[in-house]
């Protein structure tokens, strides 16, 4: 049966409910109940890993019996395992509910298969409603849960020769204020943001997210990468977030401990060690290179070795779009190839 309009509006309402919840290692989620003419019985979301699921919060509103012959309308396929939680498939099933109308497909290997599981128990499932809408909300969670590890920014400033400092070292700033600002709104839009200890001991950075002095109301985790102590009285440690210590190269350990950590994004700030690093371990999903109108020559270049012995290993990328920032200009890219990080060929081991 096709979907009807009370479980497209309940779909809008799902998607809305939904958003409520946090981002983190869980998927944010909304479901609405409704009877079976088509009115709103009750309504719930996912507060966060470790807490009732959306339907089962929407579930537990009602008296035994209530959702007799009910439709579930959820953004994501009820889930058929037990986690931290029961299945929802289950749970939909005992308490009689007749339909269930979904977005997306749970792509977890041990979570999906609950619209299946219903149908063998005479449920009536609907699937793909509004998909992109609930695609686009947990855009992150899903690369996460398809790759194993965050999504990874990486960023830089430059010369318009390609230096990321002056010969001293001193880098600050190459960029102007409108460069500035933009990356600070994309900080505040990553879970973790990532530094060489060479960056700390250099410029002390605070790894914050602000607007002008104010910090913006999401802060980043603030991760150090590298083998050199940082000073007790460094910046990092006065972020609002503990700061996490990696003393290790291996960088697929490194995204593959934040992903235990529900890390699903993570903007790496430099310098052009920890840059190239990534880099060159093909983790690079997006790439981000503010250029400036100035020269600097000199040897401290904005990128150092990334691998690349010969023209044809080249790491050509696509340009997602060139945004003019006052004087300078921001080139957001990706790896030629890859639309989507779990296809890209560089990203070997990767999906
Ligand atoms: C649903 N409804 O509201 C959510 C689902 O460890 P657990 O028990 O919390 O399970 C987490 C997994 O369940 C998560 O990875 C995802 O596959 C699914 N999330 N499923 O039916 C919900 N949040
Ligand atoms: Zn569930």
């Amino acid at each position: 049966m096709a979907v009807n309009a009370a479980e497209r509006h309940a779909m809008d309402r799902a998607l809305h409910l939904a958003a409520r919840g946090p981002r983190g290692a869980n998927p944010q989620v909304g479901a609405v109940l409704l009877s079976p003419d088509g009115r709103v019985i009750a309504e719930g979301w996912h507060h966060g890993a470790g807490t009732p699921h959306a339907e089962v919060d929407a579930l537990s509103k009602l008296a035994p019996g209530e959702a007799g012959g009910a439709t579930a309308v959820v953004t994501l396929e009820p889930c058929n395992h037990t986690g931290r939680t029961g299945p929802c498939a289950v749970a939909l099933i005992d308490a009689g509910v007749a339909r269930v109308v979904y977005a997306l497909d749970d792509p977890g290997v041990a979570s999906g298969g609950g619209a299946e599981r219903l149908r063998s128990a005479g449920v009536d499932v609907e699937s793909g409603e509004q998909a992109d809408a609930a695609h686009a909300l947990i855009a992150g969670w899903l690369t996460a849960q398809r790759l194993g590890r965050p999504h990874v920014t990486v960023k830089w400033a430059q010369s318009l020769d390609g230096r990321a400092a002056a010969a001293d070292g001193s880098s600050q700033w190459i960029t102007g204020p409108a460069a500035r600002a933009d990356v600070h709104r994309r900080r505040a839009e990553a879970d973790a943001i990532a530094v060489g200890t060479g960056t700390v001991l250099a410029d002390d950075p605070a790894l914050t997210a602000r607007d002008g002095d104010a910090l913006l109301p999401h802060q980043p985790i603030p991760v150090v990468i590298g083998s050199r102590p940082t000073p007790s009285d460094a910046a990092v440690h006065r972020h609002p977030h503990t700061p996490l210590f990696f003393d290790t190269r291996d960088l697929r350990a490194v995204v593959a401990d934040l992903h235990t950590r529900g890390v699903q994004s993570l903007f790496v700030e430099g310098g052009p060690t920890l840059a190239s690093a990534f880099i060159e371990a093909g983790l690079a999903d997006r790439v981000l290179a503010y250029i400036a109108p100035v020269l600097l020559g000199g040897s401290r270049l904005a990128l150092t070795d990334i691998g690349v012995g010969s023209i044809d290993e080249a790491r050509r990328l696509t340009v997602d779009e060139w945004l003019p920032l006052g004087d300078d200009l921001l080139a957001i890219a990706h790896p030629a190839h890859a639309t989507d990080p779990a296809e890209d060929p560089q990203n070997e081991g990767a999906a």
